[in-house]
């Protein structure tokens, strides 16, 4: 493998043209006011603390030509694709597929369910537009990483216990290497995002790997630079 990153529970090595930056959900709806997130109670500033470190390792990546790819938890216009349950959930007032500040919670085309500016994606960067927490499931996020020859995965984005815990853990059992990055992940609980991290690693890194944006910017560039 061409280069690793110091990681825990060890070194995550990797190779660029294999390699995918892959950031969830960073939309409005969960990291601004008026949205999903706090309709569910929550304090959206929490979340804001990944933004810096992922525009740094979103720089990075994209200087260095890795595959970028964006995904958005969201749901159709007429909700034909939002179980019935999911709606239910929490006995919102307001909740999925209701009008709130940023126009309708979680659908697709409105200006919450988007990705926030600090973030966004550029044209050739795919979007996976996710009905679930996981991204693999109902996307053809598999379809596209197969491809491109993609066999690991450095993951970004929100919540670290339920969108980014759910995918991890759907990518392993594909056969995908994760290296998580504890400074671009954020959850409105402090200890949920410790335990969250926990889980990945524990056990001889039993779902992935946890590391650190700097260590991770530094491998890519020094790949970089060994190639020129
Ligand atoms: N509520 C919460 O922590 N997360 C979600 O609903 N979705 C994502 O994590 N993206």
């Amino acid at each position: 493998m061409a280069h690793a990153v110091k990681a825990e529970p060890y070194a995550f090595a990797f190779e660029p043209r294999s390699t995918a930056l892959l950031i969830i959900d960073m939309q409005r709806d969960f990291v601004e006011p008026g949205g999903f997130g706090e309709a569910l109670g929550n304090d959206v500033s929490l979340l804001r603390k990944a933004i810096a470190p992922t525009r740094r390792v979103l720089a990075a990546c994209r200087k260095a030509h890795l595959t970028v790819i964006h995904t958005r938890e969201g749901h159709r216009p007429d909700l034909s694709d939002l179980p019935p349950s999911k709606k239910a959930r929490g006995r919102l007032k307001t909740g999925i597929g209701d009008r709130g500040p940023m126009g309708r919670i979680l659908v697709r085309g409105e200006y919450g369910h988007d990705i926030i500016d600090e973030l966004k994606p550029a044209p050739k960067e795919p979007i996976i537009d996710k009905p679930g927490k996981g991204a693999f499931y109902a996307t053809d996020l598999e379809t596209i990483l197969k491809s491109r020859g993609i066999r690991q995965l450095v993951v970004c984005g929100v919540t670290t216990e339920v969108c980014v815990n759910t995918t991890v853990r759907e990518a392993n059992d594909r056969g995908y290497d994760c290296l998580v990055l504890e400074d671009c992940v954020g959850s409105y609980f402090p200890e949920f995002q410790a335990a969250a991290l926990a889980m990945v690693k524990a056990q001889g890194g039993i779902f992935g790997w946890v590391g650190h944006s700097k260590d991770f910017i530094a491998a890519l560039v020094n790949r970089s630079a060994r190639q020129r």
